[in-house]
């Protein structure tokens, strides 16, 4: 049986990972050197130094390119840095297209640094195919969707965008809120698939890491020239904790995404909340796209509470639920993204409603984690 008919359960715990040759040790060991010795010039055992690359790191590239349904792997010290090496491949005068809703710390990457280098970049709602088809130019290069959005969670449709972009648009998905688990994009027609690893893939909230998988020899050959040419690596014990923690990623997101569930039915019918979004309620606008392009629903749910006010009071009082930024962890997390993780957008035309809270969905058990909401929206 090779490595391509096994199922991503297996997958995420065996792909890139053989035991140690020279002790039997089952867990790849953390090769914490900066350098490998040479037994002359260029005469190595495949390793010369940790920017270039390192075995542990070879290990979850090779790890994250299985579970992603791909052939090449990349990893960087944060998902922004990620994005950041994606980018390097475009040059002044290239135009982006961007979704209308995504992390706060992307629209700074592109808004406040790559404007400024003379990319120029369109932000329009991913779930309207048809506009996004209309904001191709001929200068168009890249197209970069994040589906489920953070922190409205809409869907673009991956296949049909996909398939709407010119022959020289290179289409990028962030996976960070659905993890390859329950979608894997580069099946879906997408040319490079961007995590930040620190979230799900990690699930631990014990590193910050970046992740690229893709299919192509060629582009890989790029952004692996980037990767050590502007230096973005992560280091050895933080390869090794992401790769720890994507051998429990499938049944994770099935705990996630069973207790996210839960939690957005208990809020829909709560009357404190204005609002919920969730891609598994049938009141979500796209729930039939998320039937047909997601496994499961994911994790995360946000709801808009009656007031700014109102919501920055839910944030304080919940006791489970940990007032922090990031998501993905066996931990329950909430935030307000307003203040916090999309502050960069405010007075913008993509900023976040200030009546908005996030929740990450942790794997604790549901009915303490309802209970824990249901105290913080009491009304008293
Ligand atoms: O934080 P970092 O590992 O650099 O990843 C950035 C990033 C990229 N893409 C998405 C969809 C993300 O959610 C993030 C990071 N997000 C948070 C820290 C947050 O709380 O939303």
């Amino acid at each position: 049986m090779s490595e391509q008919d096994y199922h991503i359960d297996t997958l995420a715990i065996h792909a890139g990972q053989e035991p140690d040759p020279a002790t039997g040790a089952i867990m790849t060991p953390i090769f914490q050197s900066s350098t490998f010795v040479q037994e002359a010039p260029n005469q190595h055992k495949g390793y010369e130094y940790s920017r270039s690359g390192n075995p542990t790191r070879a290990a979850l590239e090779a790890n994250v390119a299985a579970i992603e349904g791909g052939q090449y792997g990349l990893a960087f010290s944060s998902g922004l840095a990620a994005i950041d090496t994606i980018v390097r491949l475009l040059k002044p005068g290239d135009h982006v297209i961007v979704g209308n809703d995504v992390y706060g710390g992307t629209f700074r990457l592109f808004d406040k640094i790559y404007q400024r280098y003379g990319l120029e970049f369109s932000w329009i709602d991913q779930s309207d195919l048809e506009a996004v088809k209309a904001a191709f130019k001929p200068n168009t290069r890249l197209l970069w969707l994040e589906t489920p959005t953070n922190p409205l969670l809409a869907l673009g449709d991956i296949a049909a965008l996909a398939e709407s972009a010119p022959q020289d648009v290179l289409v990028g998905v962030d996976n960070t809120f659905a993890s390859p688990y329950i979608q894997q994009p580069l099946t879906m027609g997408a040319d490079i698939v961007m995590h930040s690893s620190t979230k799900y893939l990690n699930g631990h909230s014990d590193a910050v890491g970046g992740l690229l998988a893709m299919k192509d020899e060629s582009l890989y050959t790029e952004l692996k020239f980037l990767q050590n040419a502007a230096g973005a690596v992560p280091g050895p014990m933080d390869c090794f904790l992401v790769m720890r923690g994507i051998k429990t990623l499938g049944v994770r997101m099935e705990r996630h995404s069973e207790n996210a569930m839960k939690i957005a039915q208990m809020l829909e019918d709560h009357p404190e909340i204005v609002k919920v979004y969730y891609p598994g309620l049938e009141s979500h606008p796209q729930h039939e796209l998320a039937k047909r392009q997601m496994k499961l629903f994911g994790g995360m749910v946000s709801i808009i509470l009656k007031s700014e006010a109102i919501a920055k009071t839910m944030v304080t009082r919940t006791k489970l639920f940990a007032l922090a930024e990031s998501l993905g962890g066996v931990e329950s997390l909430i935030e307000h993204p307003y203040s916090m993780t999309h502050a960069s957008t405010a007075d913008t035309d993509i900023a976040v409603d200030p009546a908005l809270v996030r929740l990450s969905v942790g794997i604790e058990n549901v009915d303490d984690l309802i209970n824990d909401l249901r105290q913080a929206l009491h009304n008293d």
